[in-house]
């Protein structure tokens, strides 16, 4: 019952009874989860459904929320049928921050999208969410058609940029920049520009202080032809634009004059020297520096073999990315030859440039460019240098086969007493968000990954879709097809209440304070500080709390539990590490004697516990669980097991089993269980019994009863299987 199953939550207790989550499950709305917008300011988060437009709020998303009904008309509906579609109604695609008091919404319209504004904010203390009816625009070039159609888009100054299929039948993948008097866009079927695209993420970032040089970069995946001329790759792409491109004036009209793109890459070196490539983009998050022009780019990718799916993330730095786009041209002769870097002259102003005052050069528009450099940008898209990542490698793997797929990245700067640290949240494809980090070591040029908690946001298993980090409010937001869910990002009292677990936990937000494990800040926020005691980089717990805690003094404050086993039946010793990555070990003392268990086909060390199969008499006996993390032992818990012989058993299951049938009244077996064990500690007996042989009767009767915070059903999730290793007293209120 207990092998593999479920997904570990610090301290076995689910986000739900920890008052750590709240979920918003859009009241039968079909929601479109990639579409989330934060709005710190206002304190609202913005939500796209079917139809539907959310405003929730930051604080909890369960409580308060308004939303704005935006349905396709019945002629629309009809016209899109007709036409043999599905998916005919408005479905929200895109969502952006149009200026202080408006956002600007598009949707699918039933197959011919639309857009309109939506007043925000507040009036003294009512809050405003409101339909601009007046300002309904056609969608065509803002928004896909398709509710499944991958875009990506940002909005700065009133322009909106946008990465999308601009057209009914997605035959054309197009980056575009549009305001309602002018657009440029890449050019139409030319699969020199974009090939087969699907838009992943975009960004605008100053290259300096002059805002004419600000450019929009583009994450997305292309389909390209390999030199053979056949076989079809996928590739990971950047590509840039500048903010203020308006074309050419002759040529180029309409069209970006400053289109560039490069390769990013994201590999491995096996033992083998083959390298493994990690071509599919999942997912892009660009953590955002103090001055703009520097924001880290974390890219979520995947391998495009059908056959092994691996993952990892990559980190990208400005600089890097710059250069490359510095860097040489790319050409070939022929689409089936293979690219060389461009040798010739390349005029002047170079192009891909921005019209600014910065480049010099005293263009005031790209519509002044010269046509020969605009002939030149349309012929030369493609940088031949590449991007690699940061340390050239990734700072995260996972390899195995068979394991969860990874479907989103946020991350998150946290200012740690030893430096700051990257803490990534990873999206699964069942619901489960993985907090990291990675720490580089530079004597080695080694990466390590250190697993801090693995949060399971939603009770039933869905693909994660969107992952919004307020640093502001310290929460996660977190979207699936289910709902929206707004998860604390740290609870430090959770990694216990000792100096050593709390250091080993190695979280970055956490600190030992010499009480408690709480929240760490760095000195100068709060002035009235203890010592803190915190070790993200190596969580040396023997040094750092050394003299806070005495071994021995641990054996003897350990938990101590009484387990019963019946011969030939399963049994788990149940214990949990508090830390995911501390190593557990189990001992069995016989005869004032320490021996390690080791487990065998019948023991099996599981990572719940110390699990018999089929539990043998002389298997009784007084263990011991320990974890070792980092050289630092800790005592988790003795539990003494017992093993009640078979028949005996037997026949008291019988007669508790006849009474189960009649749905009588509560059994009195207890008490005769007792006298055949000759035990008198009823309370031990009662929770075992709970454990094995009542948890079923017992989950049904909690399910009844048991109504979380926030008052929603319990569903028959996964988070569930947790809730018996939960205290009694949270399940039974
Ligand atoms: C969670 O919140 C409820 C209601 O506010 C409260 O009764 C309960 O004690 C809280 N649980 C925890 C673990 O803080
Ligand atoms: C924001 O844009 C809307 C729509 O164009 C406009 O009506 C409104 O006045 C603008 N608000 C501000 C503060 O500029
Ligand atoms: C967009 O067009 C409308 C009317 O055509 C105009 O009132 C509005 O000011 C324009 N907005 C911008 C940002 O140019
Ligand atoms: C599940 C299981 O192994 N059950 C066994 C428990 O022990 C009795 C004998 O005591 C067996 O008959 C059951 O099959």
């Amino acid at each position: 019952r207990y092998v593999g199953r479920g997904c570990r939550v610090q301290s076995g207790k689910t986000l739900w009874q920890l008052n750590r989550t709240w979920v918003f499950q859009g009241y039968g709305a079909s929601l479109q989860p990639q579409t989330m917008l934060l709005d710190e300011g206002h304190g609202r988060l913005y939500v796209g459904a079917k139809n539907t437009l959310f405003s929730l709020s930051l604080d909890r998303v369960n409580t308060h929320h308004r939303e704005i009904q935006w349905a396709s008309t019945e002629s629309q509906i009809e016209d899109c049928l007709m036409k043999g579609r599905e998916k005919c109604a408005n479905y929200i695609k895109v969502l952006q921050q149009y200026n202080q008091t408006h956002l600007l919404v598009c949707g699918t319209g039933a197959f011919n999208p639309l857009c309109s504004y939506v007043r925000v904010g507040h009036t003294g203390q009512d809050k405003v969410f409101t339909f601009e009816e007046d300002s309904i625009m056609s969608g065509r070039g803002r928004c896909p058609y398709d509710p499944n159609s991958p875009c990506t888009a940002t909005l700065s100054r009133g322009e909106l940029y946008i990465g999308l299929y601009t057209d009914y039948w997605e035959n054309d993948g197009a980056l575009c920049r549009l305001n309602n008097q002018t657009y440029s866009r890449t050019e139409r079927d030319d699969r020199q520009q974009l090939s087969e695209p699907k838009f992943v993420g975009s960004a605008i970032i100053p290259d300096n202080d002059d805002r004419d040089d600000d450019k929009v970069y583009f994450f997305f995946t292309e389909r390209e032809m390999g030199a053979e001329g056949v076989n079809k790759a996928v590739y990971t792409r950047v590509g840039r634009v500048c903010a203020n491109d308006q074309g050419g004036q002759r040529m180029l009209v309409n069209r970006w004059s400053s289109f560039l793109k490069t390769r990013l890459i994201c590999s491995v070196t096996g033992p083998n020297g083959i390298d493994t490539h990690f071509d599919e983009l999942e997912d892009v998050f660009v953590l955002k520096s103090r001055d703009g022009k520097n924001p880290e780019i974390f890219g979520l990718f995947s391998t495009t073999s059908a056959v092994f799916k691996g993952y990892a993330v990559c980190v990208y730095q400005m600089d890097d990315i710059r250069a490359a786009f510095n860097g040489p041209f790319a050409y070939r002769e022929r689409p089936e030859h293979h690219w060389t870097p461009y040798e010739d002259r390349v005029p002047y102003p170079r192009p891909g440039s921005c019209a600014s005052k910065v480049n010099g050069g005293g263009f005031s528009s790209s519509k002044e460019f010269p046509d020969e450099v605009l002939r030149f940008v349309r012929s030369h898209p493609v940088m031949y240098r590449a991007v690699l990542p940061q340390h050239r490698r990734p700072i995260l793997l996972q390899t195995e086969p068979g394991r969860r797929k990874l479907t989103q990245i946020a991350v998150d700067r946290v200012q740690a007493q030893d430096g700051h640290y990257h803490v990534l949240y990873i999206g699964t494809d069942d619901s489960v968000v993985l907090k990291v980090i990675t720490i580089y070591n530079k004597d080695t040029d080694t990466m390590e990954e250190v697993l801090l908690e693995e949060l399971q946001v939603f009770k039933v298993s869905t693909p994660i879709r969107e992952i919004i980090i307020s640093p502001k409010r310290q929460q996660l937001y977190v979207g699936s097809d289910v709902g929206v869910a707004q998860v604390r990002l740290h609870q430090c009292d959770l990694y216990g209440s000792e100096c050593a677990d709390c250091c080993l936990a190695r979280d970055p937000y956490c600190a030992w304070d010499g009480l408690t494990c709480s929240r760490y800040y760095p000195a100068g926020v709060y002035t009235k500080r203890r010592f803190r005691r915190q070790d993200v980089r190596h969580g040396n717990a023997v040094q750092l709390c050394n003299g806070l805690q005495i071994d021995d003094e641990q054996w003897h404050r350990a938990e101590e539990r009484l387990v019963y086993g019946v011969e030939s039946n399963s049994t788990l010793l149940e214990c949990v590490p508090r830390s995911l990555q501390a190593k557990v070990l189990w001992f069995l003392q016989k005869e004032g004697e320490k021996h390690e268990v080791r487990g065998d086909e019948r023991v099996i060390m599981t990572s719940h516990g110390l699990l018999f199969l089929r539990v043998k008499s002389s298997d009784a006996g007084a263990y011991v669980c320990q974890t070792v993390e980092h050289g630092y032992v800790h005592t988790l818990l003795r539990i003494t097991l017992r093993v009640l012989v078979g028949e005996k058993v037997e026949s008291a299951i019988h007669a508790d089993n006849g009474r189960e049938e009649t749905k009588g009244p509560a059994p009195m077996w207890y008490k005769e269980f007792l006298q055949l064990i000759g035990y008198g500690d009823a309370q031990r007996v009662e929770e075992y019994c709970e454990r094995v042989w009542c948890s079923d009767k017992k989950r049904k009767k909690t399910k009844r009863k048991y109504v979380p915070p926030g008052g929603e059903k319990r569903g028959k999730g996964r988070g569930e299987e947790n809730s018996h290793r939960a205290p009694r007293h949270t399940v039974d209120t």
